[in-house]
């Protein structure tokens, strides 16, 4: 049996925002206290956190004079010496200030753009002094309202520009760092450019230095656009772009609901934890939640306490399925290949191809053989429900 006690090795993190959060929504007022960064940072560390991320301003507020942000900086540096807590991803707020009310980079304005690229110099700058290694896109007002107001294809191009100009900016610093870019389909903006992680991955294959941006893709925003989300992250490690994950959890067709890792969609969160373990995915575990309205601070811990329980539950059940003989009966039934048709398929031959026109196939007979998946998916159940 074991304790589901967070360990360094699970990467689990969580940002100043998340925790941070106070509870704040469109149609009430914060709930909780304000905590400073170093709060957030022994918080973390007494429920069993691995590290913490930040925006810019999370750590250091827009306004602060520089003599603020020194303080601000040795307080947050104290708290991780003590903690040994680590920075693993740092990213730049680039959606709160009224500037960016028609986006940041892909802004009609060249002075907005020009300033959410200082903006973002700055805070890679910050992210590096604490250590990050990963450095987050979220392009929260990277979109529109009404289409009459931006060409769609300007944006895109104006993306690629500052994504170009980033990437030199970090090689010409020497920083050790990579690029994620985290795709959403709405929301703060009606409609947002390269909504999922598979436009993601296609605009990374046009930038300058494809080899230094991956993606981070989110539970909740790939929910939102009716996506298998566990789909998206196959594609991604796939395709050697899986550098970072926002986990946290969401109902479909709603707003973006930040919700604890794994308290809507069991099933679909324990495939995604199978996924992640079984391909050894070794980047952060990064729980990008907010604690209900309901919690006062207590409550904020056990949300973080609860979003890293339900991922080693869901890891200990996913060691389960792999090691159950009869899961694994199946399994091996399912995936028996006939050895006569290795003669037909993979790498193309025209020798391949005159068999294969040659070859006759009982469709009918093929088609009748039941798969079991049925027997697959309640054993799979089982196990998640702890009944087997
Ligand atoms: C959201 C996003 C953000 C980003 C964060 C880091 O929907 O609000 O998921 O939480 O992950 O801003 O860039
Ligand atoms: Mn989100
Ligand atoms: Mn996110």
């Amino acid at each position: 049996m074991t304790s589901y006690q967070p360990k360094p090795e699970d990467k689990f993190t969580f940002g100043l925002w998340t925790v941070g959060s106070r509870g704040r929504d469109p149609f009430g007022a914060e709930v909780r206290t304000s905590k400073t960064p170093a709060e957030l940072v022994y918080m973390l560390s007494e429920v069993g956190a691995y590290g913490v991320n930040f925006h810019d301003n999370d750590l250091i507020p827009i306004d602060a004079t520089p003599a603020q942000a020194d303080a601000i900086k040795k307080d947050f540096r104290k708290a991780l010496d003590d903690t040994g807590l680590k920075v693993p991803m740092a990213t730049t707020n680039l959606f709160y200030d009224p500037i960016f009310k028609d986006g940041a980079f892909t802004s009609n304005d060249a002075k907005v753009r020009a300033y959410a690229l200082q903006k973002t110099m700055q805070a890679i700058d910050l992210g590096v002094e604490f250590g990050a290694t990963i450095y987050d896109f979220w392009g929260g007002r990277e979109g529109v309202e009404t289409d009459s107001s931006k060409s769609a294809v300007e944006a895109i191009k104006r993306n690629r520009e500052a994504m170009n100009f980033l990437c030199e900016y970090a090689i010409e610093n020497k920083y050790d760092l990579k690029f994620v870019l985290e795709a959403k389909p709405n929301e703060p903006r009606a409609d947002i450019y390269n909504a999922t992680t598979g436009h993601m991955l296609a605009f990374i294959a046009t930038l300058d230095h494809p080899e230094m941006v991956g993606v981070n893709p989110e539970v909740a925003h790939e929910t939102m656009a009716g996506l298998n989300f566990m789909h998206n992250v196959a594609q991604a490690w796939e395709a050697g772009k899986l550098w970072h994950i926002d986990l946290n959890d969401q109902y479909g067709g709603r707003y973006d609901q930040d919700l604890r890792f794994g308290s809507r969609d069991i099933k679909a969160n324990f495939h995604l934890v199978k996924f992640l373990e079984d391909v050894k995915y070794d980047g952060s575990r990064h729980f990008d939640a907010h604690a209900y309205r309901t919690e006062d601070f207590e409550g904020v811990k056990d949300f973080a306490r609860g979003c890293m329980r339900t991922y080693l539950l869901l890891k200990d059940k996913a060691q389960q399925f792999n090691s159950d003989a009869e899961v694994q009966a199946l399994l091996a039934e399912i995936n028996d290949q006939d050895a006569a048709m290795s003669g037909f398929l993979g790498k193309y031959s025209k020798a391949k191809a005159d068999g294969l026109k040659a070859q006759s196939f009982d469709r009918v007979k093929i088609a009748s053989r039941g798969l079991k998946y049925e027997r697959l998916d309640q054993l799979t159940i089982d196990i998640i429900t702890g009944t087997r």
